[in-house]
């Protein structure tokens, strides 16, 4: 099965277009779990086991592991050991570097955690990208037009005529030979995800930006689906995973996540 394959499974199996980010933080955990050996991962245990049966994929942003030291790779290992094989687990890295140096990175988010897809920073260009899509069934998805304030400072000049965001569309999809590179577009741009979604109608878009940055779900489902409805992967990390800070936090996050994959359905054309 290749990576879109992949995707439209679990999306189908679940009827769900929600990717629950992980970006735990041992700041923001349950205090009461402070008293486990590792807390993160008894926080994420309890988020995963209340959310598999309503999500397409799970994204886990490394800063928030990597931040920890040492003790961190372990929590990413053993997180990725509760999630079930058919969900997408996406390593939320956003590395790009030469050839060689991607090539290490590479190594690290593809071959030894073996996650499902990776996030990539294009600016550096193929070399920087192509270590991440050698094996078809694991994805990669390119930045193209982040959620941030910040995003104005360079995704949108204009570079012959049109802004630097559409180059890197269309290069992603002249890169796209094993059919396993998707995009991150930010659910704080409905319009350009709209446009987006056209010149790419058959491509993954990693949708982060809903929830706690105030990102347009409506407009996330509407303008970041496929002609079938899939393909659009929603990402929410805040606003689930610490919908509650008290003992019940693990039922909150599986009500918040049950509110938003139903509101995501409601929006679908086209309903599996
Ligand atoms: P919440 O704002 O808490 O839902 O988290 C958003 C998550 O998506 C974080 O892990 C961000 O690093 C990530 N993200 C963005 O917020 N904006 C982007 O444009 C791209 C990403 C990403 O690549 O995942």
């Amino acid at each position: 099965m290749n990576f879109v394959q992949r995707l439209r499974k679990i999306q189908r199996k679940n009827k769900s277009l929600l990717c629950i980010g992980l970006d735990t933080d041992t700041n923001k955990i349950p205090e009461f779990l402070l008293a486990y050996g590792d807390p993160v991962y008894e926080f994420n245990r309890r988020i995963i086991d209340a959310t598999k049966d309503l999500v397409c994929a799970y994204k886990i942003n490394l800063a928030f592991y990597e931040s920890t030291g040492e003790h961190g790779w372990h929590t990413v290992h053993q997180t990725l050991d509760r999630i079930p094989e058919e969900i997408i687990t996406i390593g939320d890295a956003k590395r790009g570097d030469i050839g060689n140096s991607a090539e290490m990175y590479a190594k690290l988010i593809v071959d030894d955690y073996e996650f499902a897809a990776s996030t990539v920073n294009p600016y550096m260009g193929e070399d920087s990208v192509q270590p991440f899509l050698k094996n078809k069934a694991q994805g990669a998805f390119v930045l193209a037009l982040t959620s941030n304030p910040g995003a104005k400072d360079f995704q949108y000049l204009q570079v012959s005529g049109r802004p630097l965001y559409e180059h890197v569309v269309a290069r992603a999809r002249k890169w796209n030979s094993k059919k396993n590179i998707g995009l991150v577009v930010g659910a704080t741009r409905p319009k350009e995800l709209q446009r987006i979604r056209r010149m790419v109608p058959d491509m993954p878009i990693l949708i982060p930006g809903v929830g706690a940055q105030g990102g347009d779900l409506k407009a996330a489902v509407q303008y970041g689906c496929d002609e079938k409805g899939e393909l659009a992967i929603i990402n929410a990390s805040r606003s689930i995973i610490y919908a509650s800070h008290d003992e019940n936090f693990a039922s909150a996050a599986r009500e918040a996540a049950m509110a938003m994959r139903d509101e995501m359905n409601q929006y679908r054309r086209s309903k599996r």
